[in-house]
């Protein structure tokens, strides 16, 4: 469509979007044009886009992501296939929380109207979607099945209950996601976040380390970009388990991936909550305080690589297994008891943390891998480096390939008997507990006769209560006068209900089983998901590269694994998309002395002028450049980045509909 194929003489009837589009959109409605026929006798296809949160108004970049749906899912059923393309809400989470604590309004009521407005706008665009299948996943209706589900994965032992370390935010008296803790503070308190320990919920994804690894080598039609970021999170990695015997007579178990490095290792490390460190803490109040010191760091591998490397000498050496060299112990608070043994050979060389500690404390740093032989003594420029190479200073590894030392070194242990060759995965099991209110309860009581007991099938779902207040911190839930208390399904003794929920990407874990059947008294039916699965086309945004993609293969592979359904790829094709952007624009405008002073600025700024972003339609672009409409005042055009509204370089999707609509076009002839 082109404007110069606009006739010359305009016709006599010009299309009107603003009632051709509702007329449309009512007819589309009446012949139920977008619903999908279970019982088609045409090919299937299944079209699906990442359901939204309904956090308010749709944005752009759900246009753009829907669109794209839309545009294919109406090309498929021209071509004659039965297109399932249904909608929904991931309706759970913290965004409904925050509301209702800011603004006093119910999670429920806010989730309920922020469905009914953005449902109201997709109408608006006109997508070809099938509404007789919405779901949200914050009606009992949806995770009724969720929970019956986890006890389905309980009783396959895929689900277990583990002590675990949280961040603790010791004002809100709530755990914290890490996304949550902002150098080392809770984002709403400000406080600084402890570690605690507490019984939490975790699914054994662990499991199937393995099966999610293979299986990436299945889905051609994956994005290369995906494949290898879940690859790098599953993280496989064939190491060396050994024995350093240490001058206190113990055996201290270190793991590496670097066995070939052993001969640049000059320190050894243990984690702060490791039986060494607290052997060493319970005769030295310095050792105790530097523990202290340590929990009150984050736990992320984000925050262990940027956090400043911290170390307490023990006084204990390790002996080198081939040198006999006597290495110094250290406790570190880069180390975590979580990750292999809680303790470490360091080769500062060629790991960059192990560097940053070593040239705060003036260990040694040696090389043992060099681009070329002739490298062998070459500096090292400012970082560990961490590439591939052959090995020098290394004894009879000399001169062979990282792979053949790492082989040589991990036989030579086996066959002196201190080592062993082992597989470890980065991947950990996934914690699903979270001490909130606005989210699936996990349905299980807590009895003192008879410990851990599932709420029995036929008593879900368990709802949450609606009378709920969130004017003080901590789990709503906790603290509901009555709700917890129920009697022990197994012995009728008075018990407590679980008060943590589950972490909303549970929710969206099996959301497409559910587009695809929606019995009253199961999750899904299987002959459903045998006609509809797997999604042909799943499109989304890249931030689900990991997390998401990675949970919604993990449950297909489970239940499977259970018997629940055959398919083991839940989707075929995957699109991502990026983030849509748009340019920036600030006016520096004049401020009052009473602005300044009411806003906490400086007085005595030589510049009485701040700087304030506006809107893209609050600008004019004119050839001699960009001005504020109302008050003519220059505008600077700044950086194209990712649309957000602290920055107002947004534009919202209904001011375009409206202007489309009010900027009639002609007829375009049908093709
Ligand atoms: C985008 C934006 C906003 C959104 N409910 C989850 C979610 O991301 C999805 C679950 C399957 C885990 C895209 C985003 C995603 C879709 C829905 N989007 N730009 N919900 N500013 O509402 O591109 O990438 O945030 O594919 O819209 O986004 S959501
Ligand atoms: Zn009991």
């Amino acid at each position: 469509m082109t404007t110069s194929s606009v006739p010359a003489t305009a016709p006599a009837e010009r299309f009107d979007p603003a009632t051709a589009d509702a007329r449309w959109q009512q007819a589309w409605d009446a012949a139920q044009s977008f619903r999908a026929d279970d019982a088609s006798t045409k090919p299937r296809s299944y079209v699906l886009e990442m359901f939204p949160y309904p956090s308010g108004r749709i944005h752009i970049g759900h246009v753009r992501n829907y669109t794209m749906g839309d545009v294919l899912a109406r090309y498929k059923r021209m071509r004659g296939f039965e297109v399932l393309h249904p909608m929904g809400w991931d309706a759970f989470g913290m965004p409904a929380e925050n509301a209702a604590m800011e603004k006093g309004v119910h999670p429920g009521g806010w989730t309920r109207d922020n469905i009914a407005n953005m449902k109201a706008q997709l109408k608006r665009l006109g997508f070809a979607l099938d509404w007789s299948r919405e779901i949200a996943t914050c009606e009992p209706e949806y995770y009724g099945h969720e929970q019956a589900l986890f006890l389905d994965l309980y009783a396959a032992g895929l689900v277990y209950r583990k002590e675990s370390t949280v961040n603790w935010d010791p004002v809100d008296h709530t755990v914290l996601a890490n996304e949550q803790v902002i150098d080392g503070r809770g984002w709403r308190s400000g406080a600084l976040v402890e570690k605690r320990k507490l019984n939490q919920w975790f699914l054994k994804i662990t499991d199937f380390a393995e099966e999610l690894l293979e299986g990436l080598s299945t889905l051609d039609k994956w994005p290369e970009k995906v494949r290898t970021m879940q690859e790098n999170w599953i993280g496989k990695s064939q190491g060396l388990q050994f024995g350093f015997t240490l001058s206190s007579g113990e055996t201290l178990e270190v793991y590496t991936t670097r066995p070939d490095t052993i001969f640049g290792a000059s320190f050894v490390a243990v984690a702060a909550d490791h039986p060494v460190a607290q052997g060493v803490a319970a005769n030295s109040a310095e050792a105790q305080d530097f523990i202290a010191l340590c929990k009150k760091g984050g736990t992320t591998a984000a925050e262990l690589e940027t956090a400043e490397k911290l170390g307490f000498d023990t006084g204990i050496t390790a002996r080198h297994p081939f040198t006999g060299a006597d290495l110094p112990v250290y406790i570190a608070n880069f180390v975590l008891m979580e990750y292999g043994t809680g303790a470490i050979m360091a080769v500062p060389g060629h790991d960059q943390r192990d560097f940053d500690f070593a040239s705060k404390y003036g260990l040694p740093i040696l090389r043992v891998v060099a681009a070329d032989p002739s490298d062998a003594d070459k500096p090292f420029a400012g970082e560990a480096e961490a590439g591939d190479g052959v090995l020098v200073n290394s004894d009879f590894l000399d001169g062979m390939s990282v792979a053949d030392a790492k082989a040589t070194v991990i036989a030579r242990a086996r066959s002196e008997g201190w080592g062993e060759g082992k597989t470890v995965w980065r991947l950990r099991d996934w914690g699903v507990s979270r001490q909130r209110y606005w989210g699936t309860p996990i349905p299980f009581i807590h009895c003192e006769v008879c410990g851990v007991v599932p709420v029995p099938k036929k008593q879900l779902p368990v709802t949450l209560p609606e009378d709920v207040t969130f004017d003080v911190p901590g789990n709503p839930l906790d603290r509901h006068p009555t709700w917890k208390h129920v009697g022990c399904p197994q012995c009728g003794n008075p018990a407590r209900r679980e008060t943590d929920t589950l972490d909303t990407f549970v929710d969206s874990s099996w959301y497409f089983l559910r587009f695809a059947s929606q019995p009253e008294d199961r999750p899904f039916d299987p002959e459903a998901i045998k006609r509809w699965l797997p999604v042909e086309q799943y499109i989304g945004g890249i931030e689900h590269a990991i997390l998401h993609l990675l949970y919604a293969r993990f449950w297909t592979r489970a239940l499977a694994r259970i018997g629940k359904i055959e398919v083991t790829e839940p989707f075929g094709s995957l699109f991502t998309q990026g983030m849509v952007t748009h340019e920036t624009y600030t006016v520096r405008r004049q401020i009052t002395e009473e602005q300044r002073i009411e806003w906490g600025l400086n007085p005595d700024s030589d510049d009485p002028r701040l700087e304030f972003y506006l809107s893209p339609n609050e600008v004019e672009k004119r050839s001699e450049g960009a001005f504020e409409r109302e008050t003519g005042l220059p505008v600077t055009v700044g950086r194209v980045i990712k649309m957000s509204k602290s920055k107002k370089n947004v534009v919202d999707p209904d001011e375009i509909v409206r202007a489309l609509r009010a900027a009639p076009v002609a007829p375009v002839r049908a093709v």
